[in-house]
């Protein structure tokens, strides 16, 4: 099973979108096994926009990202970091399909709500980045038994 880093950016917790948004992602089966709710200071924003420093949108979305609580999680299952990307849609709401969590929920390119790992090792490193180790719980889901065929 793969883990993957997942943050309700602050204009999905202002706009009252984090259950709608937990919702979506305990429906396709993933499992929840870290979570909680932080102001974003400009050092943690910086280390994990790192990727994007000296872009045009970096002080904005440093600004945007420290603006309001943020909800952090990590979730777990079958191919994860894919599988939350597909979920979430394309970075630009506008362009998102319907049916998507941005399709059908964003339309901008920098408040676009949600935060995934666009890989299996960014995701390693940012669930290392916003989690301790304690604060991830290793536990038994039974829906399981109906979600994945094991044979
Ligand atoms: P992603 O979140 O879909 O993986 P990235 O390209 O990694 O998209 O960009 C990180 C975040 O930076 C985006 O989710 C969005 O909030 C913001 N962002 C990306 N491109 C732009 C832009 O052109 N203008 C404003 N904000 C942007």
């Amino acid at each position: 099973m793969e883990r993957t880093f997942v943050m309700v950016k602050p204009d999905g917790v202002q706009r009252g979108l984090v259950g709608e948004i937990i919702a979506r992602l305990e429906r396709k089966g993933l499992k929840l096994v870290g979570l909680k709710m932080l102001q974003v200071s400009e050092e943690l924003a910086r280390r994990h926009y790192a990727v994007h420093e000296g872009k045009p949108f970096f002080p904005g979305l440093i600004r945007f990202i420290t603006s309001a609580p943020v909800v952090a999680m990590v979730w777990e299952g079958r191919e994860a970091v894919a599988v939350v990307r597909n979920l979430l849609g394309p970075t630009d709401g506008a362009k998102a399909a319907p049916g998507t969590i941005r399709g059908d929920l964003a339309n901008d390119i920098g408040f676009n709500l949600v935060h995934g790992s666009d890989s299996p090792e960014s995701a390693r490193q940012e669930i290392a980045l916003w989690f301790r180790q304690d604060e991830l719980l290793d536990w038994e889901n039974h829906r399981e038994a109906w979600l994945y065929d094991r044979g």
